[in-house]
């Protein structure tokens, strides 16, 4: 591997070691453009890795705010704006008690790469909170969100840096974070945050985006083997929105989801996730005050297995669409074991790089989730569009779109991976492909 590579993997190692999932996802990411690097001497010189792992600009701020019964609370929030030589930072908003800034860090440096692949104008960043939504009234957490937004709005703007949801964020948080941000700033500019109900510039397409994204993907990975998804069981994990819109993709191309997953264990549906009425229990599930996995087995008489995870059992297509490093060695070996042939992540790193190389290793296709979960933050970059020129597509043109990004995804990924001698790769492929577009930016636009 080249020696620059391996000196800025050390030295990030060195300035950052209490962020485990930040230096694992810096080792993949520099492990596998290593082969570009040693094309393009002028990249050291440039110190272009070392300004690639440090953020732009990391924002620390305190949230205080009220609970029902009157008593103040304190949470930390954040905005990591990692990358912008492409566009506006762009990427979610997590709430969940596991945030802190080495997670929030994973998720940006990987934005980053993702942004670049979907082919549309954004930068990378994340932010977020160690404010945990679960149990929350409505009105508490409206009131989270307003003061989370009354210190964000500063650091944010239509061209400057844009939010959307993601674990704990979804329709109705941005909603209570775009009415903060127009009591403050005064001024109807709903092009900073993504993911916005349609009565005020959301787009069509965009809560489905990220899960129906996976899908498209995932077609054209079956297409290249001659392959497609009919009569094929998929084991989903998680059951909140990216879960939600595979499972309603899944469907409509003939699959079937058996498997839905929380935080206390899994549900296994043999019958599968694929009727309208089990499809939008998910959301009724997800909106509910104490959301919870477990209500779907009760509702629908399935068996719930508690404080496990869904991978043991057999299907012929892995999709996890929960948290980061769900997957470990036992899981890899429960999938290959399957007689698995595909894998794809529609959560952000939710294998360790030991458990993803042994799914390779084995024969098993993983489509990496910089690319395979991309479809969300594309349709949030076309409603940042919609939203500049005043207007709004039809679902079918969002939807169009979407899926010629999806292609476009796997199709550079698979040519990168070819180039550089890689074979039918997409985890590097991916990679290499986000990198380059990044790389020359920023090589362009001087140093800082
Ligand atoms: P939601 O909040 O809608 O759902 C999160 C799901 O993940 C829930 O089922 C939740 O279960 C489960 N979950 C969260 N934390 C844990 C944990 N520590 N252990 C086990 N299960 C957990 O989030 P999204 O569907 O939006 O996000 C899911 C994943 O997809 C994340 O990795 C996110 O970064 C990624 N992603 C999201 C995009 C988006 O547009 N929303 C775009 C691209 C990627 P429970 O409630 O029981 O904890
Ligand atoms: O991880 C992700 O890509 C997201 N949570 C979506 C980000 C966005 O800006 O839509």
């Amino acid at each position: 591997m080249s020696t620059y590579v391996e000196r800025v993997i050390e030295e990030t190692k060195k300035k950052n070691p209490n962020e485990p999932e930040f230096l694992q996802t810096v080792e993949e990411v520099l492990t596998s453009i290593a082969p570009v690097v040693e094309r393009h001497p002028e990249y050291e010189k440039a110190a272009l890795l070392e300004r690639l792992v440090e953020p732009e600009r990391v924002i620390e701020f305190r949230v205080a705010w009220v609970d029902d019964e009157g008593n103040a609370k304190v949470n930390r929030g954040y905005r990591v704006q990692f990358n912008g030589a492409i566009g506006p930072y762009k990427g979610g908003l997590r709430f969940h008690p596991s945030v802190n800034l080495g997670i929030l860090k994973f998720l940006g440096f990987e934005q980053v790469f993702k942004n670049s692949l979907t082919t549309l104008p954004i930068g990378g960043g994340k932010g977020g909170s160690d404010f945990d939504p679960h149990g929350k009234s409505d009105a508490e957490i409206m009131r989270f969100c307003q003061a989370f937004m009354t210190e964000l709005q500063r650091h944010i703007g239509p061209s400057v840096d844009v939010p959307a949801g993601d674990i704990g964020v979804g329709g109705r948080e941005i909603g209570y974070m775009f009415g903060q941000y127009r009591r403050i700033r005064d001024a109807y500019e709903n092009g900073v945050l993504t993911g916005k109900g349609l009565v005020y510039g959301g787009s069509l397409i965009r809560p489905e985006a990220t899960g129906f994204g996976v899908l498209y993907y995932a077609e054209q990975v079956l297409k290249h083997e001659g392959d497609d998804l009919k009569g094929k069981t998929v084991v989903l994990s998680g059951y909140g929105n990216v879960a939600w819109g595979a499972a309603r993709k899944i469907a409509a191309l003939g699959g079937k989801a058996v498997t839905i997953s929380g935080h206390n264990g899994y549900v296994y549906d043999p019958d599968g996730i694929v009727t309208e009425e089990k499809l939008n229990y998910l959301l009724e599930m997800r909106a509910s005050r104490n959301a919870n996995v477990k209500m779907y087995a009760d509702k629908f008489g399935c068996q719930f297995f508690e404080g496990k995870k869904p991978y043991e059992v057999k299907a012929d297509v892995y999709i996890p669409c929960a948290t980061q490093n769900e997957v470990g060695m036992a899981e890899a070996e429960m999938i290959v074991g399957a007689g698995a042939k595909y894998y794809f992540e529609g959560a952000n790193m939710p294998a360790t790089n030991e458990a993803v190389k042994y799914l390779q290793d084995n024969g098993v296709i993983v489509g990496p989730a910089k690319a395979a979960n991309a479809g969300g933050v594309a349709v949030s970059a076309l409603e940042m569009a919609q939203n500049a020129q005043h207007y709004a597509w039809t679902a079918e043109e969002v939807d169009e779109k979407l899926h010629g990004i999806m292609k476009s995804i796997h199709d550079n990924s698979a040519k990168c991976a070819e180039e550089y001698g890689l074979g039918y790769d997409l985890v590097k492929g991916a990679n290499i492909a986000g990198f380059l577009k990044v790389a020359d930016a920023m090589m362009a636009q001087g140093l800082f």
